[in-house]
């Protein structure tokens, strides 16, 4: 089958997490990548993506988070397996509790700020695939500089703890602050703080 892969905006402009994501990515034994773009969501698109999450508090941030920014979407071609594989090495849902060493763990940043969208079944990687390619073409194989960026830092796990921070509000001025810093520094996009907007919201809701 093929199975729907979304780099979230946290990981489509933070350039060495992309880098690492993208390694993940076409190292892995499970499948093979066959697609990768820029892409913007329309809102449309993302509400029925996410129609299962429509009564959560969540979702209005849900949908402009991947919404506001063009993000790097693609194809797996995968077994049922394989994708329970791939699925293994993305981890839990919520980047900060996800299991250690999983792609979430080491690089998202916190919730669902997760880095990486996959589709969870083979079911959803069928109906998910039908859907986006409604609006997107998905066969153009990979369209995206993904080497390794030079002197590029990784600052998740310092996002992650200001972000905690953030969410108990404690130093929260101070720590959005920094957060906006290190986001900046990771990242490469010319409206930056768009980026630093929609992650911070996150941690409002
Ligand atoms: P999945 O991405 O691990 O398959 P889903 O339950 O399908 O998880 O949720 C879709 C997306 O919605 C998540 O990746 C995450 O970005 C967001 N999300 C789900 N549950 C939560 C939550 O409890 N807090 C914040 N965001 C969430
Ligand atoms: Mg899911």
């Amino acid at each position: 089958m093929e199975a729907l892969i979304l780099l979230k905006p946290d990981a489509s402009y933070r350039l060495m997490v992309r880098h690492k994501v993208f390694s993940w990515l076409i190292r892995q034994q499970y499948g093979k990548l066959l697609s990768l773009k820029w892409f913007l969501p329309p809102e449309e698109l993302i509400q029925q993506h996410y129609s299962f999450l429509s009564d959560r508090p969540f979702f209005p941030w849900l949908v402009k988070f991947m919404t506001t920014l063009p993000i790097l979407v693609g194809k797996i071609q995968v077994s049922d397996s394989g994708l329970a594989g791939l699925r293994f090495d993305l981890g839990e849902t919520q980047a900060h509790i996800a299991r250690p060493n999983s792609i979430r763990e080491m690089y998202g940043i916190y919730g669902g700020v997760n880095c990486v969208h996959l589709s969870d079944s083979p079911e959803s990687a069928v109906s998910e695939v039908a859907l986006w390619e409604k609006y997107v073409e998905l066969s153009g194989g990979v369209d995206v500089d993904f080497s390794e960026p030079a002197n590029a830092p990784d600052y998740t796990h310092r996002l992650r703890s200001l972000a905690s921070l953030i969410k108990q509000n404690l130093h929260r001025d101070e720590a959005s602050k920094v957060f906006t810093e290190l986001l900046a520094a990771e990242s490469q996009l010319n409206n930056q703080h768009v980026l630093c907007e929609i992650i911070l919201e996150s941690f409002e809701v």
